[in-house]
């Protein structure tokens, strides 16, 4: 069986190298929270299986080649004629700032259904199921597909992993908070940065307790692990035997966008190694850390044998 089974939306994503309404050039290519993890995951060599739908357009065939290319399984996508491609432009508008402009309401990875993502689940039930937050804020259809995977995905056995992955410009923070809440029971390694944690806790649970306080009511709740992305301060995992804490390895930052799909990667792919959480989060922290250091959400993600790379010290070449 696969190692992991993944889906949700990829777009092309069209990279200015400035403010977008000066024109310029635009550099072409696919981004998708789900999908970077999957090619995050299948250059350490894992089997990964993503299930999406694109447009009948070229730049559905974009995503599709790409996924391709970099060793993804796509047999579970589907095309839908009656919808494009969604599009994403992203604008670095400060050296530390970048704005992310979606075209892709209605767009047919919003319209992936039910039926699409169970058929492509159920051929073969992976070891981990991995979704995000994004999904359900794409469409009812999209929200009802994840919340039906859920409970069969405990079925079967996979070890579910949520990333919540909060965007505020799909939704708001209620309405994440109201679907959320009702997946956490299903979920076994719910991963979120520090701001995003309070829309998984019961209602009721205050505005913002202490975080130790906001894993364990989720931990109590039957979540197996907590892991929470700080950035370039690290990470920190809560589980039943405390927490712990990795810091990041400082590098040159390039471009931050994909850093948390990345750690995320790295994080399963330890997991799937039989890692314990503390060989989990180091990798997750060192493939974040290869994200922040190249451009793009995905393209500089390191295969199994780079992964000692960021130790070189600078100015190494290596022949
Ligand atoms: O995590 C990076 C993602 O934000 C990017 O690839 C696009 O999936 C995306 C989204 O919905 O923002």
């Amino acid at each position: 069986r696969p190692d992991v089974f993944t889906f949700g939306e990829t777009m092309v994503a069209l990279r200015g190298s400035g403010p977008l309404k000066l024109g310029g050039t635009l550099q072409v290519s696919v981004a998708g929270a789900e999908s970077n993890v999957a090619i995050g995951l299948a250059r350490l060599g894992h089997e990964v299986r993503w299930a999406g739908a694109v447009g009948a357009d070229e730049a559905g065939q974009l995503v599709l080649r790409t996924l391709r290319a970099e060793g993804v399984d796509v047999c579970g996508a589907a095309t839908d004629p009656e919808a494009p491609t969604g599009l994403l432009w992203s604008e670095p508008r400060l050296p530390d700032v970048t704005r992310v402009h979606y075209y892709r309401a209605g767009s047919a990875g919003s319209r992936l259904t039910a039926d699409l993502i169970r058929g492509a689940f159920s051929a073969d039930p992976p070891r981990v199921l991995h979704l995000t937050g994004i999904t359900p804020s794409l469409s009812p259809t999209a929200r009802r597909a994840a919340g039906q995977i859920l409970p069969l995905a405990r079925e079967c056995g996979s070890l579910v992993c949520l990333d919540v992955n909060f965007r505020a410009r799909l939704w708001t923070a209620a309405e994440a908070a109201a679907v959320l809440r009702t997946w956490v029971p299903f979920v076994d390694v719910l991963i979120a940065s520090e701001d995003e944690l309070p829309l998984c806790l019961p209602e009721g649970a205050g505005a913002r307790p202490p975080l130790a306080a906001q894993a364990g009511l989720l931990l109590d709740l039957g979540v197996g692990e907590v892991v929470v992305k700080l950035g370039a301060a690290g990470a920190t995992g809560f589980t039943r035997g405390g927490p712990l804490h990795r810091p990041a390895p400082s590098v040159r930052a390039v471009d931050a966008v994909g850093a948390g799909d990345a750690f995320v990667a790295g994080y399963l792919s330890a997991l799937l190694d039989g890692e314990e959480p503390a060989g989990r989060l180091a990798r997750g922290v060192t493939t974040g850390a290869f994200a922040v250091a190249s451009a793009g959400d995905w393209e500089g993600a390191p295969t199994r044998a780079e992964l000692g790379m960021l130790d070189a010290p600078p100015g190494t070449v290596v022949r």
